[in-house]
C-alpha cells in the first residue's frame, strides 16, 4: 500500500479478477466493464485507491497496486457471503428494488450481516482516505455506507450511486429496516439515481419516513444539505466503436451468421441469467410467433446469451430450469433437421465475441421487467455505425427514458412483444437508420466518461447552505 488516497472507490467488488496460470501462479487483471473503464483513468490522475471484495471467502489479502490503482481487499467469510451478498443484497433488496418482480424475503440475520459488512466496508474507506478526500460508494450492496463514514471520517467529501432502480414509496415501506437504509444513504453529500424518478422517490420518501423538507433536488438534515440528482450511465461508445470497424470482429460477425445457417433474421438476447431481465417473456413471444405462423420455419433464429449468475440464490437456480425448459420446448416443437429456432449459451463471453454477436445481429431485443439502465442497450446501439439493426426495448429499463427511438414494448403484454418484434424484422433499411441514428447520437454524446464526470464535478461542488432550509416547501406528490 501506498499511503492514504485522495480519492476513493468503495464498491462491492474490486474492479480486477484473479487468473491462475497453468503453471499455478496467481495474477490480477482488470474485470472488463464500462465502470472500471470510466473511472480508471480519473483515479490514476488522482492516484486513486478502490476499496472491495476480491472475490474469494475466507481469505485476507494485503493492499496492492494494479494498473496504477491501489487496491484494498475486504475480506469476507463464507457466512457473510452467504447472509450479506447472496442473502439481504440478493434476496432482499434486488428484488424489491426491482418492483418485488419475485418475492423479497426478510431475515434479521441477514439484516446483521448487511450492517457489520457495511460497517467494515466504512471502517476501510475511512483508514484510507486523506483529510478532504473525495469518496464514492457504489450501489445497493453498501447503502449504509455513508453514514458509517460520515461519523467516522466527517471531514470526507461522500457521494453515492445506486445502480439499480430505486423503489416506489409504497414498496420501500415493507423493509423492515427502511429508516436504517434512508438514514445510512443520507450520509451521503450526494446520492446519485440512474432516472429522475428514482431520485423522486427517494426525496418522498425522506420526507414521509423521516419528515424531511426538500426543495428542487435538495433535501434539507438539520446540519447539512443532501443533493440527489439522476446520472443515467452509459457505455465506452468510442471504444465500441472502434472495435466493431476491425476486420477480425467483421469476420467473426459474418461467421457467426453462416454457423446459424444464414438466417433471414438473427435475434439477440444477452443478459445476466436474472428474473429481471424477462428472458423467459421473450421466448414466449418468439415461440408464439413460430406457432402462429407468422415467421416460417428458418426464417429466423434467437440466440441468447445468458451469463451464469448468482447460482447459490434459490430463485436463480429455478429461473435456471425454467429458462432451460422453454428453450427445450420451443426447439422441440419447431425445429427440423438443419433449422433450430432458439440458440442458448449459458456461458459468459469476452468483449470481442459479443462485440461480434451484436454486430451480426439483426435484432436485439430487451426486455427487462424492470432495469435500472440496462448497458446492453446501448452496447449494441454503439456497435450498429453502418446504421442497420433494431433494437427491441423494454418501456421498464432505464435506457428507454433516452433511448426513444427503439422499438419500445410492454414486457407483461405478449402481443406487444410479438408485434413489435416483427415490425422490427419487417421495417425499410431507411426507417432503421432514421432510428438509429438518433439513438447513437444520444450514445455517443452522453458516454460513460461523461456519467463520470458529471457525477463527480457534482460531488465537488459547492453544496447550498443548510439555512436554505427555511425556505423549503413541501412537496406534495
Ligand atoms: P446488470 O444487471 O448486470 O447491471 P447490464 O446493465 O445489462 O445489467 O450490464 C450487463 C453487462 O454485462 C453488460 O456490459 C454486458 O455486456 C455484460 N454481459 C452480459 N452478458 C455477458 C456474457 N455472456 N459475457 C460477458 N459479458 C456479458 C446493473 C443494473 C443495470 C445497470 C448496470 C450499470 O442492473 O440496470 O445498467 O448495473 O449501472
Amino acid at each position: 500500500m501506498t499511503g492514504r488516497s485522495s480519492y476513493l472507490i468503495v464498491a462491492n467488488r474490486l474492479p480486477v479478477d484473479r487468473t491462475i496460470d497453468p503453471d499455478g501462479t496467481a495474477s490480477w487483471r482488470r474485470s472488463p466493464g464500462g465502470l472500471v473503464t470510466a473511472i480508471a483513468p480519473v483515479m490514476q490522475r488522482r492516484h486513486g485507491a478502490w476499496a472491495g471484495w476480491h472475490g474469494a471467502p475466507d481469505e485476507k489479502l494485503e493492499p496492492f497496486e494494479q494498473d496504477g490503482m491501489n487496491l484494498i481487499p475486504v475480506a469476507l467469510s463464507a457466512e457473510e457471503v452467504e447472509l450479506y451478498y447472496e442473502g439481504f443484497s440478493n434476496a432482499t433488496l434486488w428484488p424489491l428494488y426491482h418492483d418485488a418482480v419475485a418475492p423479497p424475503v426478510y431475515h434479521r440475520t441477514m439484516w446483521d450481516a448487511y450492517r457489520l459488512v457495511n460497517e467494515r466496508f466504512a471502517a476501510a474507506a475511512a483508514e484510507i482516505a486523506e483529510e478532504g478526500a473525495v469518496v464514492w460508494v457504489q450501489d445497493y450492496q453498501l447503502q449504509l455506507v455513508p453514514s458509517m463514514l460520515r461519523k467516522l471520517r466527517p471531514d470526507l467529501r461522500i457521494g453515492f450511486f445506486l445502480h439499480i432502480p430505486f423503489p416506489p414509496v409504497e414498496l420501500f415501506w415493507r423493509l423492515p429496516w427502511r429508516k436504517d437504509l434512508v438514514e445510512g444513504l443520507l450520509g451521503a453529500d450526494l446520492v446519485g439515481f440512474q432516472l429522475p424518478g428514482g431520485a423522486s422517490n427517494f426525496r418522498r420518501l425522506c420526507r414521509r419516513l423521516l419528515g424531511l423538507p426538500y426543495k428542487g433536488n435538495e433535501i434539507f438534515l438539520d446540519d447539512r444539505v443532501v443533493r440527489t440528482q439522476a446520472f443515467p450511465i452509459s457505455v465506452d461508445f468510442g471504444q465500441l466503436d472502434s472495435l466493431v470497424r476491425e476486420p477480425h470482429i467483421v469476420a467473426r460477425a459474418k461467421e457467426i451468421r453462416s454457423e446459424l445457417g444464414e438466417p433471414e433474421h438473427v435475434l439477440l438476447g444477452v443478459d445476466r441469467l436474472d428474473y429481471t431481465k424477462g428472458i423467459g417473456q421473450r421466448l414466449e413471444a418468439f415461440g408464439e410467433l413460430l406457432k402462429d405462423g407468422r415467421l416460417r420455419t428458418g426464417e429466423a433464429v434467437f440466440v441468447q446469451i445468458a451469463t451464469p449468475s448468482r447460482e447459490r440464490v434459490d430463485e436463480y437456480r429455478r429461473l435456471r430450469d425454467d429458462i432451460e425448459l422453454q428453450v427445450g420446448r420451443i426447439n422441440g416443437e419447431h425445429a427440423t433437421l438443419g433449422y433450430q429456432p432458439v440458440w442458448y449459451f449459458h456461458q459468459s463471453y469476452n468483449q470481442e465475441e459479443l462485440a461480434a454477436l451484436y454486430l451480426a445481429a439483426d435484432v436485439m431485443v430487451v426486455t427487462p421487467l424492470r432495469d435500472g439502465m440496462n448497458l446492453v442497450a446501448k452496447e449494441y446501439v454503439s456497435c450498429h455505425h453502418d446504421l442497420s439493426g433494431a433494437l427491441v426495448l423494454s418501456e421498464f429499463a432505464g435506457a428507454a427514458d433516452e433511448l426513444r427511438q427503439a422499438y419500445l414494448v410492454n414486457p407483461y403484454d405478449v402481443e406487444d412483444v410479438k408485434r413489435q418484434m416483427l415490425a422490427a424484422m419487417r421495417a425499410t433499411p431507411h426507417e432503421l437508420a432514421r432510428r438509429m441514428r438518433t439513438m447513437r447520437r444520444r450514445v455517443a454524446t452522453y458516454d460513460v466518461d461523461r456519467w463520470a464526470s458529471e457525477f463527480l464535478t457534482a460531488l465537488e461542488s459547492p453544496a447550498s447552505e443548510p439555512a436554505t432550509r427555511h425556505s423549503a416547501s413541501w412537496r406534495s406528490g
